[in-house]
Formats: structure tokens, C-alpha cells, sequence
């Protein structure tokens, strides 16, 4: 284990002063020292994707760049690595995760992308080591990466396995130049839990809805209220859960849906709100829990504070948009809320943080699946 401090003043010292990325649990002690540091600059991206292109503007200002995510991300980074920063020769250090490292316990939606994580990176001729778990290899490890950097002009890759960075914690939020244009409404300590929000949300439906809950903490929050063959836990593919539930919606117009979204997975493919606003599906709910931040992988903060997803939803032709921030005022549209009056959106800013026995999915997902499945093909048409 090493201390995020040694690595990250190593690079800086090779001139590395850009970084961007989305936090994985595994990264958080780095990617809170990089926050921390005020002569390092990190820009949180709503995608991993996006987290390359940005990487690749700041490069073409002439900074030297570091761009991180979880492995899962890897996927979302694969189109602008190949399509974009290959013909462009764009070099600059990428640090990847290594969830579902084979025979490490983890979970499910893991196992795939930690079996291909380095032949992929070797698919899309991206050089690779082992990010340093001891300070006496981190030297070699930079110099490495500088070489193949200097010669390649293409990326280079450190893949950092479970509890290789010594734990830190995050005392400030990165800089952003816009302050909230929106005054809260109501005071944040006071905002509602996550798990109050989903009890009030579950305990306003007719039961024959559908349950569609996002990736982290939301999901296992679901489960830990109530786990029932109606939810399904979205345990991969962040940001995914609202075009499942106009899939859902679409493919059978009479099965309702409620999707439970987080602000950092809404963000993450906000051009589903679009595809929503054209598709009208009447029977989509959208919830947003916002808690303005990653909770699940360590709170380091989304643009949401700055973020009108209401506005978002109603501009993109949903038909009825809410805010909330009133804990009460929640039930009191749920239970108001028109039978099939969607697509509908309710944003609710929420509290960080979960309950201290937070459980996990105990069924696979592809038993979820089934039960699922078997629940929306039960219900009369
Ligand atoms: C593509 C991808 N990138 C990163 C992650 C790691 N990850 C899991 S949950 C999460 C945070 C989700 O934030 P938000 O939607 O705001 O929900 P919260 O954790 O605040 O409940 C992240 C970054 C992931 N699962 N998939």
C-alpha cells in the first residue's frame, strides 16, 4: 500500500497537472488527495468518456494529463480512445481500476470487465503495469510510463488493484467557477434520507408498478427496504436505468414504471432525456435522488448543485416535472400524481449517506432478471 501523496507528487514533479476522471471506491484515497491538492487540477466528468475528451482539451493546452476511472468505465472510455485519441496521437497517463480482479470476492457486474481489463487495454494497444503498491516501485513505474510516452505519443496505463492507496479523506470539494444559481429552498441538514425518500416513494404505489433502481448505493437501499420480484437492481451500466424503464414502458405501454435515478447516474447519459421527451412514455416515472454527490464510491461531488434537473426534464418534453426538497412534499406528489402521466419527473434532493448496515443484493442478478420478467409477464394486460 502506498500513500496517494508519493505517487501524485512524483508525477507532479514529471509535470502531471490535470487530472480528470469518475471515482470507483478503489480510488477514492487518490482521487481525494488529487481534489485536496490546490496546485492540481481535477475535473469531475459525468462520464468516463467525457473524462478522456477533457483530458484531451486540457492536453491540447499544454498540460500534461492523468485521466481515472473504474474499470467498468473503461467501456465508456473505449470510443474516444480509439476513434478519437488514436488518430490524434494524444498521449497522457490513464489510471484503471481492477474490480473483479479473478479470485478476489467482489461483485457480479464485476467479473466480465476484470477478466478483459488488460486484454482489453492491449486490444486497443494501450500499454500497461500494475499501479505501484509498494513507494519503492513507483520511480520505475513513472519513468516506464514516461518512456512508452515519449516514444508512443498514445496513453499508458496503470491498473490499480483493491487497496493499493492508503486511505484519505476528502476535506474539500474541487473548485468549479459557478456557485449554485439555485437557493436551497429548504435547509440541506434537514433534507430527507435516501431510504426515507424510497420508503415514501414504495409506500405511494399500487404495487403492480415496476422498480427500477441505480447503480451503488440506491439499489442496495431498495433491496435493504424491501427486495421484491417487481425491483430490479441496476447493478452495472450506471446511468442505464432510465432508458430500461422506457423500454420497459415502451415495449408494454401498460406496465408502469418508476425509476429510481441518481443524480451522478442521470448525468452520466443525460441524452436519455431526450429520447424520453420524443418516446412519451405515459407510464414512466423518473425519481432523481440527488444527493449533489458519488456517495456510493466516496462523495466527491457531481454537477448537480448546479443542475436543474426539472427544467432539463421539462425543456426535453416531459409532461409533468417536480422539485422537491421538503421531505413531506415527496409523498404528497406521489400521491397526487395522475395515473399515467408520463413521462413525469420528480427531482429530489436527499441527504448523503446510508444506513450503517447497508446489505447488498443477495440474488444474482440474473435470478433478478427472471423474477422480473416473470412478474411484468403476470400482470393482465
Ligand atoms: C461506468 C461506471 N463508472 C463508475 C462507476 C462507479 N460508481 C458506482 S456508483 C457511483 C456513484 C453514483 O452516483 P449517483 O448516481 O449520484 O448515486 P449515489 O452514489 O450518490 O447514490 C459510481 C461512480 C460505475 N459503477 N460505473
Amino acid at each position: 500500500m502506498i500513500e496517494a501523496r508519493a505517487f501524485v507528487d512524483r508525477l507532479r514533479e514529471a509535470g502531471y497537472s490535470h487530472y480528470s476522471g469518475v471515482p470507483c471506491s478503489f480510488l477514492k484515497p487518490f482521487i481525494n488527495y488529487v481534489i485536496n491538492s490546490d496546485s492540481l487540477d481535477y475535473v469531475t466528468a459525468a462520464s468516463e468518456g467525457e473524462a478522456v475528451g477533457i483530458s484531451l482539451g486540457a492536453h491540447l493546452a499544454g498540460r500534461k494529463t492523468v485521466t481515472m476511472c473504474q474499470n467498468s468505465g473503461l467501456g465508456n472510455m473505449v470510443n474516444p480512445l480509439t476513434s478519437l485519441n488514436y488518430p490524434f496521437r494524444i498521449p497522457g497517463i490513464l489510471i484503471v481500476t481492477w474490480r473483479g480482479e479473478p479470485g478476489i470476492p467482489d461483485e457480479p457486474q464485476h467479473e466480465q470487465m476484470g477478466a478483459i481489463t488488460h486484454r482489453l487495454l492491449e486490444t486497443m494497444d494501450i500499454p500497461w503495469r500494475a499501479f505501484p503498491e509498494e513507494e519503492s516501485e513507483i520511480e520505475a513505474a513513472i519513468t516506464e510510463a514516461e518512456a512508452s510516452i515519449e516514444e508512443r505519443q498514445r496513453p499508458f496505463a496503470f491498473v490499480m488493484r483493491k487497496g493499493s492507496v492508503a486511505p484519505y479523506a476528502l476535506t474539500k470539494q474541487e473548485q468549479t467557477d459557478f456557485v449554485s444559481t439555485k437557493p436551497e429552498i429548504f435547509p440541506s441538514g434537514e433534507r430527507s434520507t435516501r431510504t426515507a425518500a424510497i420508503e415514501s416513494i414504495l409506500a405511494a404505489l399500487a404495487g403492480d408498478e415496476v422498480v427500477v433502481a441505480t447503480t451503488g448505493k440506491t439499489g442496495r437501499e431498495l433491496f435493504t427496504v424491501a427486495d421484491n420480484d417487481n425491483h430490479l437492481y441496476v447493478v452495472g451500466g450506471m446511468g442505464t436505468a432510465s432508458a430500461i424503464g422506457l423500454g420497459i414502458n415502451h415495449a408494454r405501454p401498460d406496465q408502469r414504471v418508476v425509476v429510481l435515478d441518481g443524480d451522478g447516474a442521470a448525468l452520466m447519459k443525460l441524452g436519455v432525456f431526450a429520447t424520453i421527451g420524443r418516446y412519451q412514455p405515459e407510464g414512466l416515472l423518473h425519481v432523481i435522488l440527488d444527493n449533489e454527490q458519488h456517495d456510493s464510491t466516496g462523495g466527491q461531488s457531481t454537477a448537480s448543485s448546479n443542475t436543474d434537473f426539472a427544467g432539463i426534464a421539462a425543456a426535453s418534453n416531459y409532461r409533468h416535472t417536480y422539485s422537491v426538497e421538503r421531505p413531506g412534499d415527496l409523498s404528497t406528489i406521489m400521491e397526487t400524481l395522475p395515473e399515467q402521466s408520463g413521462p413525469a419527473l420528480i427531482h429530489v434532493k436527499i441527504r448523503p449517506g446510508s444506513p450503517s448496515d447497508l446489505g447488498r443484493p443477495t440474488v444474482k442478478p440474473h435470478e433478478v432478471k427472471e423474477r422480473f420478467m416473470q412478474f411484468i409477464s403476470r400482470q393482465p394486460r
